[in-house]
């Protein structure tokens, strides 16, 4: 079905401006404005609508853009990183990367006058970043290990890429979904462990069995907001893989055609479900897919703790093996990256992979390139055996670059860790994650340890600090945690952290 999304008078402003001129008209307009500089641009198109190409204004750091990538499953090859190196390189300081939470690559201090030379490298190696901001839809989340775990159900790469193709017309950009009400995330479960946090995505397939056949029971309007935080429900629906697809175009097509977009803070897929209810959503999604929806089948697959991935683990493949290396808090510099492109090459088979807790994987590393493999000295920077907090942390942007920030938060992430790790002795990865505002990037409601900045009183001064939450529970009992307590100031968190970690998570004063 086509579009039918018309502008009226009491549109907000997002619907206005996307009414008036597509997001995606840019791709065809960066020679100009590589031409005429940020500066002259058009303020909608330099804030808003190159968004739809994957470039972010920055207000905090003002003609220096982000470039957000997509990598369906997060997963890229060492050619494609040394491009995503080069591209950093030329920024000298003002040039660095971040892995997301949903295992994909954001680059910075972008120049606009670099722009057309940039995609043209991106075309030449298969990479896009089209539709990854704004009313689009997310990278697509999968299985870290899709292929090459040898405990999979299923394998969902194919699928992830090709529900990504049916999006983004093969990454050229689609402007049969290049105007949602709002963002929508789609993650594809294969595995038993619930990797990619399935229950905190507007759309998420997670593998279930019906009658001895592999298939997916569907989970819809998972969503976090500064607004409303809730895990997704169930849309009382099995599909076999190759439903996959059409089941999303459809699932797609109502929230376009029928999603509230006069209150941005209301437009997530949920609030239409709450809407319609839900068996008029399903309904209408089967109207689209002009096909009748099977029930879901009762017990899904998920029946594993969630893992980390760091560390080395056998692989399906005889002989091969997958290596998971510690990234804190995501941080990558141009070397960094260089080196990863040349480890995967050297040792593997040139293949790198993203997961949602801002690490890497190099697969297919036969045994007995191992020992070499380990020896090598970007090992000491992104370790294959952190220490139990510093393995399980997560941290948002924050102040650094995002001006929705209400606080700095991966440098302190780290700090605080080392702090606390230097006095305490724990046996136990913790899940702390830390996230700079209420938009919850960094998924403070899936931790077991949540931290979510805010501005706190403290003497007479504002100062930054957090809400804590705790409760969050991933794989196969998945849960989001909740806010226990609210307005700490950073500069007094920690003694609150280690006595937490010492009541709740057995954590031990170092002697
Ligand atoms: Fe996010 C907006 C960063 C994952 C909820 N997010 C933003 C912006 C674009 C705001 C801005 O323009 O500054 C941030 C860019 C900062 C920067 O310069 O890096 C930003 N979000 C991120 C990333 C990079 C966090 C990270 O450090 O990993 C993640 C990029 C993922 C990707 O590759 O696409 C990221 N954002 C998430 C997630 C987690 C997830 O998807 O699992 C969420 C919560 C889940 C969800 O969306 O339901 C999330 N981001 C938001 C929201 C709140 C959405 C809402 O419905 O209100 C905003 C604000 C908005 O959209 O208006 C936001
Ligand atoms: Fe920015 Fe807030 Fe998202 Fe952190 S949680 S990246 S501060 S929007």
């Amino acid at each position: 079905m086509t579009s039918t999304a018309t502008p009226t008078a009491s549109l907000n402003k997002f619907e206005k401006f996307k009414a008036e001129k597509d997001g995606l008209a840019v791709k065809s307009e960066l020679e100009h404005f590589a031409r005429i500089g940020w500066e002259a641009m058009d303020e909608t198109d330099r804030d808003h609508r190159l968004k739809w190409v994957g470039v972010f204004f920055r207000p905090v750091t003002p003609g220096k853009f982000m470039m957000r990538l997509r990598m369906p499953s997060g997963i890229l090859t060492a050619s494609q990183m040394r491009v995503l190196a080069e591209v950093v390189q030329q920024y000298g300081e003002d040039g660095n990367a971040d892995i997301t939470t949903r295992q994909n690559i954001q680059l910075r201090g972008i120049r606009i006058e670099d722009l057309p030379e940039i995609f043209n490298r991106f075309n030449q190696v298969g990479l896009t970043s089209v539709q990854s901001g704004m009313d689009n839809v997310r990278n697509i989340t999968g299985s870290p290990v899709a292929g090459i775990d040898a405990d999979e159900l299923f394998d969902t790469r194919e699928l992830v890429q090709q529900v990504q193709d049916m999006i983004t017309s093969k990454g050229e950009g689609n402007k049969a979904f290049s105007n949602l009400p709002r963002k929508f995330n789609i993650a594809i479960a294969g595995c038993r462990d619930n990797s990619v946090h399935a229950e905190i995505n507007d759309l998420a397939f997670v593998p279930a069995f019906k009658n001895g056949t592999f298939g997916f029971n569907i989970l819809v309007g998972g969503f976090f907001s500064a607004k409303r935080c809730d895990a997704a429900i169930p849309l009382n629906t099995w599909v076999p893989p190759e439903d996959v697809v059409d089941v999303s175009r459809a699932v797609l097509e109502v929230f376009r055609d029928q999603g509230p977009r006069s209150n941005r803070q209301k437009a997530r897929l949920m609030w239409l479900i709450d809407e319609l209810g839900l068996e008029n959503f399903r309904a209408l999604v089967e109207k689209y897919l002009c096909k009748p929806l099977q029930p879901a089948v009762e017990k899904d697959e998920i029946d594993w703790e969630k893992r980390d991935h760091l560390g080395v683990y056998p692989q399906k493949q005889p002989g091969l093996n997958y290596v998971g290396l510690h990234v804190p808090v995501g941080r990558l510099f141009a070397q960094d990256m260089f080196d990863l492109a040349r480890i995967a090459e050297v040792y593997g088979s040139s293949e790198i992979r993203l997961t949602v807790e801002q690490n890497v994987i190099i697969p297919n590393i036969p045994n007995s390139r191992m020992e070499a493999f380990l020896a090598e000295p970007l090992l000491e920077k992104f370790s294959t055996s952190p220490q139990p907090l510093t393995k399980a942390l997560v941290s948002c942007t924050g102040s650094q670059f995002c001006n929705f920030a209400l606080i700095e938060t991966k440098n302190r992430a780290v700090a605080m860790i080392q702090e606390l790790e230097a006095e305490l002795s724990l046996t136990q990865p913790v899940r702390i994650h830390w996230t700079g505002c209420p938009n919850s990037c960094a998924q403070p409601q899936v931790a077991d340890i949540g931290l979510m900045g805010t501005k706190v009183r403290k003497n007479g001064k504002t100062v930054e600090g957090v809400d804590l939450y705790m409760g969050g529970k991933v794989g196969k009992e998945a849960e989001l945690g909740t806010c226990v307590q609210k307005s700490i100031p950073c500069e007094d968190l920690k003694p609150v952290l280690r006595d937490l970690l010492i009541q709740q998570f057995k954590a031990e004063i170092k002697n």
